[in-house]
């Protein structure tokens, strides 16, 4: 008898058990939609392809990962990411600080031009307080942040000629991304910019529409850009946007603790990674890719510390307006923590 009511008081929790596991099941998408930009061949694409095989495998397959690339969840239009991932269009992204800036203003701070002269300077700021505190800006936004990943230094590329003074560059049309400072940095140099998406960007700068544009090396070198008359390359390390793993905060809530440990862990390992993979090839003690990019007759031109401080000095005013804008204290903390980096 006694046997027999243990029997059923077990049936009992295991029948609750099994509708408890049901229940969270059901609660968990058949497949989670991961927003990029450019396409899983390039650095950033590969940070996605490790985060989404990490937590499949961890999850044994509870959290199943599809990746979009070219932001195509709003139809390319990469500014209106951070608000598709707010509303819940976009499960989980990696995306660039520059696209997410127009919503949260404090990511312009990657922005600043001549602000990270060198990668310890990029660390000192993702790795730092100042990644801190935009984690947590973030985290009231919608999202919950968990990694930083790189795009990485932003080199300038024309069709015209090379660029090595400020004057090189007067009357060039360039696009640009849709944060209205990079309209600034380049009207204060002289230049005609125009904002344009990734997607706009290939073909204006196929057609001539455009005469040249900034961007990674690695995306330069990607989207091949050389053949599209991109043949003079500027390296001036002017800006570098970081990336951010996030996911929506809903989605995030939906997930076990367990789940979420392992989908955190994951994209600090793929964001290290990432990195590591960003930054390959576009050194002087590994300077691969560059060769590989000078191989399709592209003048590459690297500026001296003297030759950057010329446009650092035309660029000033931008940063001092834009640096009230974004919160004069963190742009201190910035400085600081580079200074002594
Ligand atoms: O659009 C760009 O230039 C890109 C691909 O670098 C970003 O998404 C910021």
């Amino acid at each position: 008898m006694k046997l027999r009511t243990l029997m059923g008081a077990l049936t009992c929790t295991l029948a609750a058990l099994t509708v408890s596991a049901t229940a969270q099941a059901a609660d968990y998408k058949s497949e989670y939609k991961l927003s990029i930009v450019v396409g899983t061949t390039f650095p950033w694409g590969q940070g996605a392809v490790i985060w989404s095989d990490l937590v499949r495998e961890r999850t044994d397959g509870r959290i199943n990962i599809k990746i979009y690339p070219g932001t195509s969840l709003v139809q390319g239009d990469q500014t209106r990411e951070f608000t598709a991932i707010r509303q819940g269009v976009i499960d989980m992204a990696i995306g660039s600080t520059i696209n997410w800036s127009p919503q949260v203003k404090k990511l312009n701070i990657f922005s600043l031009p001549f602000l990270m002269p060198d990668y310890a300077a990029i660390d000192a700021l993702t790795q730092g307080p100042v990644g801190e505190a935009l984690f947590e800006t973030l985290s009231h936004k919608g999202v919950v942040p968990l990694a930083w990943g790189e795009n990485g230094y932003r080199q300038l590329s024309n069709s015209k000629h090379p660029v090595v003074t400020p004057d090189d560059i007067k009357g060039m049309k360039l696009r640009v991304v849709g944060s209205p400072l990079y309209i600034d940095t380049f009207t204060a140099l002289g230049a005609n910019p125009t904002q344009m998406s990734w997607a706009d960007a290939q073909p204006a700068l196929a057609s001539g529409a455009v005469d040249g544009q900034e961007n990674p090396l690695a995306i330069y070198a990607g989207a091949k850009l050389y053949d599209v008359a991109q043949k003079y390359l500027t390296l001036w390390n002017y800006v570098a946007d970081p990336l951010i793993f996030v996911v929506n905060k809903d989605v995030w809530a939906s997930w076990t603790p367990e789940d979420q440990k392992i989908v955190r862990e994951a994209a600090i390992e793929a964001g290290k990674q990432e990195i590591v993979i960003a930054r390959k090839g576009v050194t002087a003690a590994d300077p691969s890719l560059l060769k590989e990019i000078e191989s399709h007759g592209v003048t590459v031109t690297t500026l001296t510390p003297e030759q950057i401080d010329a446009f650092a000095r035309v660029t000033q005013p931008v940063f001092d307006k834009w640096a009230k804008q974004i919160d004069p204290d963190l742009v201190k903390q910035a400085q600081a923590d580079i200074a002594k980096r």
